[in-house]
């Protein structure tokens, strides 16, 4: 009895893990923004605006996968578009950077999730 269903549990695991948007369940891919960094949750950047100096390479780490590495994760996809064309492409884990090295107002939003997933960088 309790070696069938360890073995359902397997198998449940299994296909969890041929999904596109579930991710391997050894580990948390979660990853913690460094310090100053944004945070990509769903469906919210976190802080939305942020000022910094020219010269400054800002890094965005996604946090957007809930669950948990024994059951399986699943990890929504998000990407930062900003109004001048640069984008992270997409993605549901891991990070993205870009350096500012002109000092004006750079708004960007995730193109999935609209206008109500937006943040801003301020370069002075
Ligand atoms: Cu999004």
């Amino acid at each position: 009895m309790l070696k069938q269903a360890f073995t359902t549990v397997a198998i449940a695991g299994l296909f969890g893990c041929g999904g596109g948007s579930t991710s391997p369940m050894t580990q948390n891919v979660n990853t913690p923004p460094p310090p100053g960094g944004i945070s990509v949750t769903n469906n919210v950047f976190t802080p939305a605006s942020k000022t910094v100096p020219v010269g400054t390479a800002v890094q965005w780490a996604w946090n957007s996968c809930t669950g948990d590495v024994y059951s399986g994760q699943t990890c929504v996809s998000h990407n930062i578009v900003f109004d001048d064309g640069a984008t992270s492409g997409l993605q549901d884990h891991g990070s993205y950077s870009r350096t500012f090295s002109v000092a004006g107002t750079y708004p960007y939003h995730c193109s999935v999730h609209g206008p109500a997933m937006s943040g801003s960088i301020t370069v002075n």
